[in-house]
């Protein structure tokens, strides 16, 4: 398997998170993905290829213009504003507050485009983004030619972002990207399956009113895990979209037996779908030592989890999201891939 991925990732590396009423070192730090790559080559999987410069028109066919004219220039703006800090978000157009008007003055637009304030933007962040959005665009540009399987190693990742706004580290929406480019290669029928321990519910809401992209998401249950506010399972699509969306949320302590028979209702429901492309928001979080999860998946787990997706031979491209255990992220994520090329 090909494995698209830029060093550019290193540009986005915020001093800081908001947690818990501190600020700590990000969980979704730049070391994550070298022991994603320390295991591939340790594995075999030694094809690891920059992709090409991004191409950015399906992205300006994706996102709000205004949200990536504000990526763009929010680092500059913020400094122009005199602020000495990281761009974070402190204010948010909550409940019954004007949605329809993005403020003119830096501190608004970064609640307005946002969806929490955990996330830190910095001078890189855009670059970096852009980067990872590359590798998504390389991966599914392989697929389409012919593979059978693509790798996309991105970071930072994409399923949280939605069109307009970032947050839950992700800032473009890389799955999303890689679908609509299978659309546009001719696809009729795309599905994205979300494994990653936190509702994708960016990619729930850029493909909620569509039956062309089925999304599925096993996820902590809203109620208990971030995003909080979007993931439960009456969630099935709207119009045109009916039936195209598909939650698992499961709650604290949800170990394998339990995850696996969700992971075969989502591939199941793909099937009968009729997808001709699969794309696989890889996040390993539900491991049960990440340090802000609570599922309880083990290594050799997401082996058979890899065999189980392979089992239905689509052509598949892997983005990867999540996974905070750093020591066993390299181990889970590569266990996924091996998992789907031993199928
Ligand atoms: C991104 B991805 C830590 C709470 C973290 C945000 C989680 C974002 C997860 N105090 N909340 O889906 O892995
Ligand atoms: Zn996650």
């Amino acid at each position: 398997m090909k494995v698209f991925f830029s060093e550019e990732h290193r540009r986005h590396f915020p001093q800081a998170e908001l947690c818990g009423g501190e600020f700590v070192t990000p969980f979704e730090r730049p070391s994550r993905v070298e022991y994603v790559l320390g295991r591939l080559k340790e594995q075999g999987l030694t094809d690891i290829v920059a992709p090409g410069p991004v191409d950015m028109a399906p992205i300006r066919t994706l996102c709000d213009p205004g949200y990536l004219d504000f990526l763009e220039n929010a680092w500059d703006e913020w400094k122009a504003e005199g602020f000495a800090g990281e761009v974070i978000a402190a204010n948010f157009p909550a409940r019954r507050m004007q949605i329809s008007r993005p403020p003119r003055n830096i501190d608004g637009k970064v609640g307005y485009y946002s969806l929490a304030s955990e996330t830190a933007l910095t001078n890189g962040t855009w670059a970096a983004a852009l980067s990872s959005a590359a590798s998504a665009q390389a991966a599914q540009a392989h697929v389409a030619a012919g593979a059978k399987s693509a790798f996309a190693l991105c970071r930072p990742p994409g399923h949280h972002a939605t069109a307009d706004m970032f947050g839950g580290y992700c800032f473009l929406n890389n799955a999303a990207l890689v679908a609509e480019a299978f659309r546009r290669d001719g696809a009729g029928r795309v599905a994205i399956l979300d494994i990653d321990f936190h509702h994708g519910n960016g990619t729930q809401d850029i493909f909620y009113g569509r039956g062309d992209v089925f999304f599925a998401s096993l996820h902590g249950a809203p109620e208990d895990a971030f995003p909080y506010f979007l993931g439960y399972a009456d969630e099935t699509g709207i119009g045109a979209g009916e039936g195209a969306n598909a939650n698992y949320p499961m709650l604290p302590g949800t170990a394998y037996d339990v995850w696996s028979g969700a992971l075969d209702t989502a591939l199941a429901r793909i099937r009968a779908f009729g997808a001709e492309a699969l794309v696989i928001s890889l996040g390993t979080d539900a491991y049960k030592d990440d340090p802000i999860s609570f599922f309880k998946l083990d290594c050799p787990d997401f082996l058979d989890a890899g065999r189980r997706i392979g089992s239905h031979g689509l052509p598949t491209v892997f983005c990867m999201e999540g996974g905070y255990a750093i020591q066993q992220v390299g181990i889970n994520t590569v266990n996924v891939l091996e998992g789907f090329l031993d199928a």
